[in-house]
């Protein structure tokens, strides 16, 4: 957020800007979001289905991953493309359309109990072609992009595009490993992050229920650690206390947000903690109420992405902080 607002300060003063955005209001649901996330070990490709709610044509114009030294590959009809047009109030499955994205120069094939990350840049289809992102083979540092493209932009371009205001949105997802296409859930996952943390460490999903009814999670786990649990955090004697919870309801219609200082999934006796290097991503396993299991990936971040400059409010909630708050089991 600190970054747009100096963007603004910026755009006012120079007349031309690029805002690279990954945040939304509050309780709005984001215009864009994934669903069916996952990466084929059989075939090596990933594929997704993009909802584009928005009434503006947008246009996917870069895609990259740390895990893909040599660059993301979008193939449509076995044929590479640079960008994807994604219609005003429209679906676009990558399935249906034979689409695909190829991780280049991965350092050794994924497999079942891996995850990656992605980055998507999407810009609107009417903007000036010359103010879509470059494409973007060194991803990693996330954060560092933005402000790279966000100067390129100011320095390139500022002749040429007086008082423009370009908004490019940003989805930071985690792309699981799976040897079958995930299942129907009704849930969307919008965001998640988990931190770089062991032996126990914190995740964080914001969920959105699109359908009519309520989603009801029951479990969580992952191939990264030995215990996964639901927590929950209240007050108690005026201490900040964690205490384990059966079930999140997702209710109908609406978000559902994990957060630091509030519900959250964690991870105890964390196997490999090389598997939590910020810049990676590890598979989550959602279990919901009807029994059906969803594995996601979650990239590994010490803050939101999009929230570059951290949240102070949130860093005294966090998990092994020697402060008030425990766990009480
Ligand atoms: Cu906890």
């Amino acid at each position: 957020r600190s970054i747009i607002i100096l963007a603004i300060i910026l755009g006012l003063s120079i007349g031309n800007l690029a805002i690279f955005t990954s945040s939304y209001a509050e309780d709005e649901v984001p215009s864009i979001y994934f669903s069916d996330v996952w990466f084929n070990v059989e075939t090596q490709v990933a594929t997704l289905t993009i909802e584009n709610h928005s009434d503006t044509d947008m246009v996917l114009s870069a895609y990259c991953s740390p895990a893909a030294t040599e660059g993301v590959t979008l193939n449509v009809d076995g044929e590479a493309v640079d960008m994807l047009l994604i219609e005003a109030n429209s679906t676009y499955d990558f399935v249906e359309n034979n689409a695909a994205f190829t991780f280049e120069g991965l350092a050794q094939p994924l497999e079942q109990g891996d995850a990656v990350p992605l980055l998507l840049t999407f810009d609107h289809a009417d903007d000036d072609m010359e103010h879509h992102a470059e494409r973007m083979d060194d991803c990693y540092p996330y954060d560092q992009m933005g402000m790279d493209e966000m100067s390129d932009d100011m320095d390139g371009h500022m002749d040429d595009h007086m008082d423009e205001m370009h908004v490019h949105q940003q989805f930071l997802l985690g792309v699981p490993a799976l040897e079958v296409a995930p299942p129907e859930v009704g849930v969307v996952v919008l965001s998640s992050w988990v931190r770089p943390q062991a032996p126990i460490t914190a995740a964080y999903v914001t969920f959105y229920n699109p359908t009519d009814e309520d989603i009801v999670l029951v479990g969580v786990s992952s191939p990264v650690a030995t215990v996964g649990e639901m927590h929950t955090v209240m007050m108690e004697n005026d201490v900040m206390q964690m205490r384990p919870v059966e079930q999140f309801v997702i209710p109908a219609g609406e978000k559902f947000e994990l957060m630091p200082g509030g519900n959250h999934f964690m991870l105890i006796d964390v196997t490999d903690p090389d598997q939590l290097a910020e810049g990676l991503a590890v598979p989550l396993v959602l279990v919901f109420e009807d029994g059906t299991e969803l594995t996601i990936g979650v990239p590994v971040l010490s803050a939101p992405f999009g929230d570059d400059m951290g949240n102070m409010d949130n860093m005294d909630m966090e998990h092994g902080h020697d402060g008030d708050m425990g766990h009480s089991e």
